[in-house]
Order: C-alpha cells, then sequence, then structure tokens
C-alpha cells in the first residue's frame, strides 16, 4: 500500500502513460505527461518543449499556450529559422516583413535570424505549435517570410491515393532557399500509407484530430489528438485512421532541399 496525497492506493495516473521514449528512433508524449518551463521572453505563456536536440532533433517543438496579454517578443533567434502555426485562438505576429493577426490554423515562417513577435490577440487563450531550426544555407538562395491559414490550402491527394491527402504550407520542393517544409496529412477512416515509409529525414509531429494505429520502428502505437511524436531519421513509419467520430489529421515537419552533409 502506498500513501500519496494523503490517500490510501495507487493513484491511477501514476499507473499508466502513453508516452514512449525510444531514443534513437521514436519518442511519444501525450498531452497528459507534458510539464512547463519558465524560458526568458515568454511573459504569461506556458511553454512546453516537445521536441529538441536533447532528443536527437535538428530542431526544437513547443506548444505554448499564449494567455490574455500573453506574449514573446522575440521567437527565433541568430541563425535559426521559425515557424508558428496556432492551433487555437488568435495572435498577432510581427517579424522584420509583415505584421498580422493569425487565428485558428493560422501560420507564419519566419526566415533565418528574422524573429517573430508574437502576443494574445483576443481575450481566450491561444495555443501555438511552433518550431526552431537553425538554416542550412544554400549559395544563390534565400527563404522569405510565408503567412497563411491551412483553411486557404488545398487538400492534394497523397502519393495519388484517394482517401489520404496532405497540405503543404510552404513552397515546393526544388525551392533550394528553403530548407523544411510543415504539412498537414489527413487519413480517412480505415486509410492508411502506400507503405511504410523509412527515410533520411527527421519528423516532429502534432495530431490535430482524430485517433490512429501508427507503426513507429517495430511498435504499433495508438494516437490521437493532443499526441506528439518525434520520429528519428530511418525510423519506419505508417499510419492507420482509426476511431469512428473524426479524420486523424496531423501537421508536421520535414527537412528538404539539400544534400546529405
Ligand atoms: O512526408 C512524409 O514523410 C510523411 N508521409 N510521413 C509520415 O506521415 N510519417
Ligand atoms: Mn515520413
Amino acid at each position: 500500500m502506498s500513501y500519496l496525497n494523503g490517500q490510501t492506493g495507487y493513484r491511477e495516473e501514476l499507473l499508466n502513460t502513453r508516452s514512449i521514449v525510444k531514443m534513437g528512433s521514436y519518442v511519444v508524449i501525450e498531452p497528459d505527461g507534458i510539464v512547463k518551463n519558465a524560458i526568458p521572453g515568454y511573459t504569461n505563456c506556458d511553454v512546453t518543449i516537445l521536441g529538441s536536440p536533447a532528443m536527437g532533433a535538428s530542431f526544437a517543438d513547443y506548444l505554448i499556450t499564449v494567455h490574455e496579454g500573453g506574449n514573446n517578443p522575440a521567437f527565433g533567434g541568430e541563425g535559426l529559422e521559425s515557424f508558428i502555426y496556432v492551433v487555437e485562438g488568435s495572435v498577432k505576429v510581427k517579424n522584420a516583413d509583415q505584421e498580422t493577426t493569425l487565428t485558428k490554423g493560422g501560420y507564419i515562417y519566419s526566415p533565418v535570424s528574422n524573429t517573430v513577435a508574437f502576443e494574445n490577440a483576443g481575450t481566450e487563450d491561444a495555443t501555438l505549435f511552433a518550431y526552431k531550426r537553425r538554416y542550412e544555407a544554400v549559395e544563390g538562395y534565400a527563404a522569405h517570410t510565408v503567412v497563411g491559414n491551412d483553411n486557404d490550402l488545398p487538400w492534394i491527394p497523397y502519393e495519388g491515393m484517394e482517401n489520404c491527402h496532405i497540405k503543404d504550407f510552404l513552397p515546393a520542393a526544388g525551392d533550394f532557399g528553403f530548407d523544411m517544409n510543415f504539412h498537414i496529412l489527413k487519413f480517412k477512416m480505415g486509410a492508411s500509407h502506400g507503405y511504410i515509409e523509412t527515410h533520411v529525414q527527421q519528423h516532429g509531429m502534432y495530431f490535430l484530430s482524430g485517433k490512429a494505429m501508427y507503426r513507429i520502428g517495430d511498435d504499433w502505437v495508438p494516437l490521437q489528438k493532443g499526441d506528439y511524436v518525434f520520429m528519428q531519421a530511418y525510423c519506419p513509419q505508417a499510419c492507420y485512421g482509426v476511431g469512428k467520430d473524426e479524420e486523424v489529421t496531423y501537421i508536421y515537419s520535414k527537412d528538404c532541399n539539400r544534400d546529405v552533409q
């Protein structure tokens, strides 16, 4: 028998977690397992570092709750590119090129060293999925600020499939100013990837809706809205959309347009 918080018996929430850490292969962080960090630059925000170099990622992913009046005057940094996606609520964003308000589904990509100021634009909490990465330049090419909303992006059949679709946030492969892209994938119930992908690129992904059974590495992992997954390079991966209420969608990053070093 244990005595926790003055109660007898085990606390159910300490017996199980869906979070998984397989360093060198993949990491799953479920919402119940996230912790908040105090980080310089943020005012009135709850900040969780989801993906980071500590797990082998070439980037950092954040889940940020921006409370009323909350802000960060300089997300990003010297040598870093950044991307912010609005999961809920609305924020005002400003970088050296653009100033606008992003509502749910809105996003900004800000090129290397061009930091982004954000602040809550309303009275409700805003939830952001945000990303930073050290930019890999190619001589003669440059990236530029991109602002939009995923509601305005077309769903494109993913690799020719009828029941799996993708949205691409940044310019297509072959625009060598960009060394990464963000996408949303959507699987109809029962739909899956056409094969188990195994590729050099890493992913950080945040589940926006629905439920999935996901082949990651050697495992089959149940995933759902609110979960975060980091996949290391060459981690075998394939998704089945499951559940009966909602199609599964997730936003994810993928580096592109560069040779290996
Ligand atoms: O673009 C991709 O590599 C994507 N299909 N991977 C994934 O969804 N795990
Ligand atoms: Mn992939």
